[in-house]
């Protein structure tokens, strides 16, 4: 009989070798005939699956949202500081997206683990609050080094609003809000940030659109994908970022002796 022989690499998301290159499946003119939009293409290449319009609209907002948070955060500060040693796209790039992490953008994924097995094990906001102090951990998706209870972040609000109106079910999303009513005892920073509503609401996603089964959610979630999307569309800014230092022909950057406090 035939006899296959070993390969050296298994791919399952997406086939080049037809007459037009397919997405899990899915032909390109298919993607394009039907309009599909940078929502769907995530849906197929990192879910290998169509979601229904309300999810690839959620992703696209997500995207949108995280796109950019001007120059100050520390992904689009190194991209700048990068662009102006003179280095190329790439390098101002990766520079920027190297910052992403627990602390800042990346908190996604953990909030989403947190937040899931703390609900799913029926814990009360304040006992997971306080379970997470015992063990010294920040509750990942708290807390905003400029976002506080008076001013509050309207990318988080256009989330949660897009959220009620869309999905069946945001019982995560609320949940983490009430996590955010008790930091908010606390202290006036600790308010649900960005990265805490995608990760809540990527749950109520994933729960409530009944395209995923319960195993399928497990790996998800403690593989980790989320963080792609501040990944993704973070990309965009530090992008923009980039031209725009090299448009504006800005020098090479030397932080300024005054601000630094040279101690023994
Ligand atoms: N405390 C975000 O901290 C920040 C606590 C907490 C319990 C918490 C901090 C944190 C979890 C990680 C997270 C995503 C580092 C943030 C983002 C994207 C962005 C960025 C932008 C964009 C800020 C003061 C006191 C201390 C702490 C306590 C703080 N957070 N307790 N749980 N989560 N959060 N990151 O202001 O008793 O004095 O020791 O790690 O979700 O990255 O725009 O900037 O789009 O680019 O520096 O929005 O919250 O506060 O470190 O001085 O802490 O609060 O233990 O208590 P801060 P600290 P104590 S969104």
């Amino acid at each position: 009989g035939k006899v296959r022989a070993p390969t050296h690499i298994i791919s399952t998301i997406s086939d080049d070798r037809g007459e037009e290159p397919c997405y899990a499946g899915v032909p390109m003119s298919t993607i394009i005939e039907r309009g599909y939009g940078v929502g769907d293409v995530i849906s197929l290449l990192w879910f290998k699956r169509s979601l229904p319009h309300y999810c690839t609209q959620f992703i696209e907002i997500c995207i949108m949202l995280c796109a950019d948070h001007g120059p100050c955060v520390s992904g689009a500060h190194n991209a700048i500081v990068t662009a102006r040693a003179g280095k190329d796209l790439v390098s101002s790039l990766v520079s920027g997206l190297l910052t992403i992490g627990p602390r800042f953008g990346g908190a996604i994924d953990d909030a989403a683990r947190y937040f899931k097995d703390a609900y799913d094990k029926g814990l009360a906001p304040d006992e997971f609050v306080e379970s997470m102090k015992k063990k010294g951990i920040r509750v990942p998706g708290i807390g905003h080094r400029i976002k506080s209870r008076d001013n509050r972040d309207k990318r988080v609000q256009l989330l949660q609003q897009y959220a009620h109106t869309h999905f069946p079910s945001v019982k995560y999303m609320e949940y983490a809000v009430k996590v955010e009513t008790y930091t908010l005892s606390k202290a006036n920073n600790l308010v649900l940030n960005v990265d805490g509503a995608i990760g809540s609401l990527f749950l109520d996603l994933l729960a409530g659109s009944g395209m995923f089964g319960k195993q399928e959610i497990d790996e998800i979630v403690e593989i980790g994908y989320l963080n792609g999307l501040f990944v993704l569309a973070r990309s965009v800014g530090l992008i923009g970022h980039t031209f725009d230092q090299k448009r504006l022909k800005q020098p090479l950057y030397r932080h300024p002796w005054e601000d630094v406090l040279y101690a023994k």
